[in-house]
C-alpha cells in the first residue's frame, strides 16, 4: 500500500501542495496551544515556587498580533482554496465534453464521436477534458482520486468539472456518495492515454453514428420537427445557433442557452418561455431518457453559436 496516491492531473499536485500547507499550518497552531498550556500547567502548578507577586501590564500588541497573523494565515488559505477551486470548475476553452451518466448501478459514458462505455472512462492525456455529468436516479458522486476530483451527480441537472490528465495510466473510479444497495459495485476506470492512442481507440470503439447525429434522428422520433423543423407550419423557434447564445424569455429575463437551458426547455417548458412565441411545446419530462436528452443537446451544439434568425 502506497502512502500517497499519484497525482496524474494538471491540478492535482496543486491540491496536494494546498492539503500540504494547511495541515502544516493546523498542526503550527495546534502545537503553539499545547505547548503552551503544557508549559504553563508545569510552570504554574501548586508545588512550584514561581513568584506570582508581579502581575504585569496587559499589553494588546500580543493580542492584536497572534489574531492578525492567524486571521492572514487562515483567510490566505481559505483564498487560495477558493481560487483553486474556481479554476476546477472552470474549463479552458477547447475542452474536449464527454457525458457522463449515472445509474444504480453503473456510469455510463458517451463520447461525442457517439462512442459508448459502461464503468470506463477513456481519455487523451495533455488535453482538457470537460466532463458533463447527470443521473438517472439517486445522488450518485463520481470521484476520480488520482486527479484530486470528487463532483455530486444529481438527478434532473447537470454538473460539470474539468481536467487535463498528464499521466498516461489507468486509475480508479469511484462513486462516492452512498446510492443504495449495490453502491459499492459503482467503480469502474480511468484509462488516460497519449492523443494518438486515444483518436485509435475512438476509432475501433467507433459506432456509425456521432452523437449529434443520433440527436438528430432522436428529434425526427419524438416529433420535435414538426414544430421546430424549417418548413414547419408552427411558429417555433429555429436550433440553428441556439447553442451558446442569449435568448429572452416571457417575463424578461435573459438566459444564455446552455446544456442546463435546452434541458429545462424540453422537460420543464412552463419554466422558460421563449419570447415571441406561444406557449405551445409541450414537457417531455419522462418521456426521453437522460441519455437521449444528451444526445439531442449534443445536436443542437453542433449547429453552431451562431444565431442567425
Ligand atoms: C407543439 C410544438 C412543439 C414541439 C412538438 C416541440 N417544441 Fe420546442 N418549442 C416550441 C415553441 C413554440 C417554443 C417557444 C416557446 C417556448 O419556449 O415554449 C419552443 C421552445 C423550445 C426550445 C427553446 C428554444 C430557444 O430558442 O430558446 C427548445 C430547446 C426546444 N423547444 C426543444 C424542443 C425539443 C428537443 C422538442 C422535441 C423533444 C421540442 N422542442 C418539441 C414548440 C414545440
Ligand atoms: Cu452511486
Amino acid at each position: 500500500m502506497r502512502f500517497w496516491l499519484t497525482a496524474a492531473s494538471s491540478l492535482a499536485p496543486e491540491v496536494d501542495y494546498l492539503i500540504l500547507v494547511l495541515l502544516a499550518v493546523s498542526f503550527i497552531t495546534l502545537g503553539l496551544v499545547f505547548g503552551l498550556m503544557a508549559l504553563f500547567i508545569v510552570r504554574y502548578r501548586a508545588g512550584s515556587g514561581i513568584d506570582r507577586g508581579q502581575v504585569r501590564q496587559k499589553t494588546w500588541r500580543i493580542e492584536t498580533a497572534w489574531t492578525v497573523a492567524t486571521m492572514v494565515a487562515f483567510f490566505g488559505l481559505f483564498l487560495w482554496g477558493a481560487d483553486l477551486y474556481v479554476r476546477m470548475f472552470k474549463p479552458p476553452p477547447g475542452a474536449l465534453q464527454i457525458y457522463v451518466v449515472g445509474k444504480q448501478w453503473m456510469w455510463k459514458v458517451e463520447h461525442p464521436g457517439g462512442q459508448r462505455e459502461i464503468d470506463t472512462l477513456h481519455v487523451p492525456t495533455e488535453r482538457p477534458v470537460q466532463l458533463i455529468m447527470t443521473s438517472e436516479d439517486v445522488i450518485h458522486d463520481f470521484s476520480i482520486p488520482a486527479f484530486r476530483l470528487k463532483h455530486d451527480v444529481l438527478p434532473g441537472r447537470y454538473e460539470t468539472y474539468w481536467f487535463r490528465a498528464d499521466k498516461p495510466g489507468t486509475y480508479h473510479l469511484f462513486c462516492q456518495q452512498y446510492c443504495g444497495a449495490d453502491h459499492s459495485k459503482m467503480v469502474g476506470e480511468v484509462i488516460a492515454m497519449p492523443g494518438p492512442e486515444y483518436e485509435r481507440w475512438l476509432e475501433q470503439a467507433g459506432t456509425s453514428n456521432t452523437l449529434a447525429q443520433e440527436g438528430q434522428v432522436l428529434l425526427m422520433r419524438f416529433g420535435c420537427t414538426g414544430c421546430h423543423g424549417e418548413n414547419s407550419p408552427v411558429h417555433a423557434p429555429s436550433f440553428k445557433g441556439l447553442y451558446g447564445s442569449p435568448v429572452t424569455l416571457n417575463d424578461g429575463k435573459h438566459m444564455i442557452a446552455d446544456d442546463r437551458y435546452i434541458r429545462d426547455c424540453i422537460l420543464l417548458p412552463e419554466t422558460e418561455r421563449v419570447a415571441g412565441y406561444p406557449p405551445i411545446m409541450p414537457s417531455f419530462s419522462g418521456v426521453i431518457s437522460e441519455e437521449d436528452l444528451l444526445k439531442i443537446i449534443a445536436y443542437i451544439k453542433s449547429l453552431g453559436p451562431e444565431r442567425t434568425s
